[in-house]
C-alpha cells in the first residue's frame, strides 16, 4: 500500500481550515504565517512556495520575506527581532539552510519561542526531550501521523531511523520512542547498516542519498517512510532515499517522494501556525 502524504495533507488543511475559519470569527484576524528565505537555491524556493500556498490555502495571511545570500548576520537577526515584537505574527520561520556566514544556531535560538513554528529552538527541543508540552517538528510530526493513517502499530516494535540530523533523525526518533516503539539511529557510518535496518518494523530514512535504501535493506511487511527529497542526477527528476520501484513490493506500506512526506511537513507547519496563534490568543484572553 502507498501512503498517500498528498491526500492526509489536504485533509490536515481543510480542518486548519475550519478552525481558522472560526478564529477569525472570534479573534477578529486569521493568523500571520511569515517565513524568511535567504538566497537562491532553487529547492528551497520551492519549498517556500508551497509554504507560501499552503498558508493561503488555510485562509492564513501569509508573508514571504526574501533576501540576498548577501545579507549580514545581523540584518537578518534584526529581521528576526522585530517580527519577534510585532503583536500580529504568529509564526516565524527561516527556511534552512543558510548561507556559511550566518550562524543558524544563533538564527534559530533568535525566533521568539512562542513564534517557533518549526519547533527548532533550544526551548522546544528541550520541552520535546522532557516530554513537556511543546511544538512538534513539522517532519517528524507529519511522519507520525502517515503511520497512524496507515493504521501501523508504533508501540512494541522495532524503528530503524536512518540520520541523525536535529530537524529530522532524532526528534522522529523520540517522537517513535514515546510511542513505545524501541528505536535504534543509525547513520551512514553505522557498521552493518544494511542488516540493521532489514531488521525494522518501521523504517525511517532522512539519510539524504537518492535510492540509498534498496530491497535487501526492507524486512518483509515493513513500513518504508521515505523523507528524502533528491534529484535524479541522470534525469533530473525528483527521488527519495529509498529505490521505490526496487523497494515497494517488499514492504505493507511505503511513502513516495514527490507526494509523501513533503506535503505532510507542509501541512503540519499549518498546524502548528495555528496552535501558536490560539496560544497566544488565548493568554491575551486571561
Ligand atoms: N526552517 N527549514 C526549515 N523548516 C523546514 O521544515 C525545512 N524543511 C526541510 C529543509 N529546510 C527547512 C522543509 O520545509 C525540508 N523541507 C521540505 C518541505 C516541503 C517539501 C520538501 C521538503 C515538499 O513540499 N516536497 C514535495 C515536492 C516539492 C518539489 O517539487 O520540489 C514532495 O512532494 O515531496
Amino acid at each position: 500500500m502507498i501512503i498517500s502524504g498528498t491526500q492526509l495533507a489536504k485533509e490536515i488543511k481543510e480542518n486548519v481550515k475550519t478552525q481558522v475559519a472560526e478564529a477569525v470569527k472570534t479573534y477578529g484576524r486569521p493568523p500571520h504565517l511569515v517565513v524568511i528565505l535567504v538566497g537562491e537555491d532553487p529547492a528551497s524556493q520551492s519549498y517556500v512556495k508551497g509554504k507560501g500556498k499552503d498558508a493561503e490555502e488555510v485562509g492564513f495571511k501569509s508573508t514571504t520575506i526574501r533576501k540576498p545570500d548577501t545579507i549580514s548576520e545581523e540584518e537578518l537577526l534584526e529581521i528576526i527581532e522585530n517580527l519577534n515584537r510585532d503583536d500580529e505574527v504568529d509564526g516565524i520561520l527561516v527556511q534552512l539552510p543558510l548561507p556559511a556566514h550566518i550562524d543558524e544556531d544563533k538564527v534559530i535560538e533568535t525566533i521568539l519561542q512562542s513564534k517557533d513554528v518549526d519547533g527548532f529552538h533550544p526551548a522546544n527541543v528541550a520541552a520535546l526531550w522532557q516530554k513537556r508540552p511543546c511544538t512538534y517538528p513539522c517532519t517528524p510530526k507529519g511522519i507520525i501521523k502517515l503511520l497512524d493513517k496507515a493504521g501501523v502499530q508504533i508501540e512494541g516494535k522495532k524503528a530503524v531511523v536512518l540520520g541523525r540530523s536535529n530537524i529530522v533523525g532524532l526528534p522522529a526518533a523520540k517522537m517513535l520512542l514515546d510511542r513505545n516503539a524501541t528505536v535504534t539511529i543509525a547513520h551512514s557510518r553505522t557498521k552493518g547498516l544494511a542488516k540493521t535496518a532489514a531488521e525494522a518494523d518501521i523504517l525511517v530514512v532522512a539519510i539524504g542519498k537518492p535510492k540509498f535504501v534498496t530491497e535487501d535493506m526492507v524486512k518483509p511487511g515493513a513500513a518504508v517512510i521515505d523523507v528524502g527529497v533528491n534529484r535524479e542526477p541522470e534525469t533530473g527528476k525528483l527521488c527519495g532515499d529509498v529505490d521505490f520501484a526496487n523497494c515497494e513490493s517488499k514492504a505493507s506500506v511505503i511513502t513516495p517522494v514527490p507526494g509523501g512526506v513533503g506535503p505532510m511537513t507542509r501541512a503540519c507547519l499549518m498546524e502548528n501556525t495555528l496552535e501558536c496563534f490560539l496560544n497566544k490568543m488565548k493568554k491575551n484572553n486571561n
